[in-house]
């Protein structure tokens, strides 16, 4: 049997209308800027995000990391939430790379509030560190999937502009936000002095994510992609699966949403596990081993056993996370596994 595979929706393989695409794909240097799919990619993605130019990059982090390096000064501070990928999962490239400190506050559901953004800056006093960056996740990936309302992301883009600094948004799963929404992406990006969103995620495409902003900001960014060696050539192999994740992916992950709010449901009807479906609001599930004896590594290593993938985030909670590749079947399966192993393990136990 086939396994299924929730670790992640990066998982995901390129359709077959990706793989035709990239066989018949124009291409040139992109170092050169010659390559007509991936100039093709970056308009379309700027439309999309309501910018005006943007940069195809081989990852999210790197997109993310070139955002900080224009943005900022070394020895400046990025305003972002505590369980962020840039803070946590990026390696300390913004230390690294840009000599930027980071300022981590606590979201609500990884949700950054304005009023606390607010009462992060600093104050332009010349011996106070300064803020030279706020950085937001939409959706946020470890408070799973949770949704940045268009509002509070408003209230923290007027806050920058009335201080003079940039708000960059995280937005790796920026389309599921905007289908959950029922808007369009534009309308979610537009406030942002950046957005950087993932083709190779829900979107399915196998690399690449873009970086989108002012063409000044897009023309300096260029030259520290360059530097971080992000610098492609035949690129627009890559670009051809990119422009159908977007052309014909977006609304279908109505459909991940879907699965993720039956398999919440299904988890929380099993004893042992605790989640809350209400909070499912896009196609990332996080839930908690409330009781059981058994760790969320246990799980994760049993659940295996039985051919299905997820991810522990720490001791008591797992990661399961819906795409194309895992359909209702699929979840259904991976519900009926679960239940069966936390069955086995409270018949153990007593
Ligand atoms: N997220 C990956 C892992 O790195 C955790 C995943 O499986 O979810 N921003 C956000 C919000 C992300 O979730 C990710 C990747 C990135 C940036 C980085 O993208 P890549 O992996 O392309 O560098």
């Amino acid at each position: 049997m086939d396994r299924i595979d929730l670790r992640s929706d990066t998982v995901t393989r390129p359709t077959p209308a990706m793989r035709k695409a990239m066989a018949e794909a124009e291409v040139g240097d992109d170092v050169f800027r010659e390559d007509p799919t991936v100039r093709l990619l970056e308009e379309l993605a700027a439309a999309r995000t309501g910018k005006e130019a943007a940069l195809f990059v081989p990852t999210g982090t790197m997109g993310n990391q070139i955002a900080v390096n224009v943005w900022t000064r070394p020895g400046q501070e990025v305003i972002l939430e505590e369980r962020s990928h840039i803070f946590n999962y990026e390696m300390g490239t913004m230390a690294v790379f840009s000599g930027v400190l980071p300022r981590p506050i606590r979201g609500q559901d990884g949700v950054l509030q304005a009023e606390a953004v607010g009462r992060a800056i600093r104050p332009p006093v010349y011996y106070l560190t300064q803020t030279g960056l706020i950085a937001v996740e939409n959706t946020h990936n470890m408070a799973g999937g949770t949704i940045v309302p268009a509002s509070e992301a408003e209230a923290i883009c007027n806050l920058g502009r009335a201080r003079r600094i940039p708000v960059h948004l995280d937005g790796a799963r920026l389309f599921n936000a905007a289908v959950a929404l029922g808007l369009d992406a534009a309308d979610l990006g537009r406030p942002f002095d950046s957005v950087m969103f993932c083709l190779s995620k829900g979107l399915g495409a196998p690399v690449g994510s873009v970086l989108c902003g002012p063409a000044g900001f897009i023309e300096e960014a260029l030259r520290v992609r360059k530097r971080l060696g992000g610098g492609m050539r035949q690129a627009g192999v890559l670009a051809a699966a990119g422009l159908v994740a977007l052309r014909e992916n977006v609304e279908r992950l109505a459909e991940d949403h879907a699965n993720a709010r039956r398999l919440a449901e299904g988890i929380g009807a099993i004893r042992g596990l605790s989640t809350d479906p209400a909070r499912v609001q896009t196609n990332i599930v996080v839930f908690s081993v409330a009781r059981g004896g058994l760790t969320a590594h246990d799980i994760v290593g049993r659940w295996k056993e039985a051919g299905v993938l997820a991810l522990a985030i720490d001791e008591a909670q797992v990661r399961a996370v819906t795409h194309y590749d895992v359909d209702r079947r699929g979840i259904e399966r991976a519900l009926e596994c679960l239940n069966l192993l936390m069955r086995e393990t409270a018949r153990d136990a007593s």
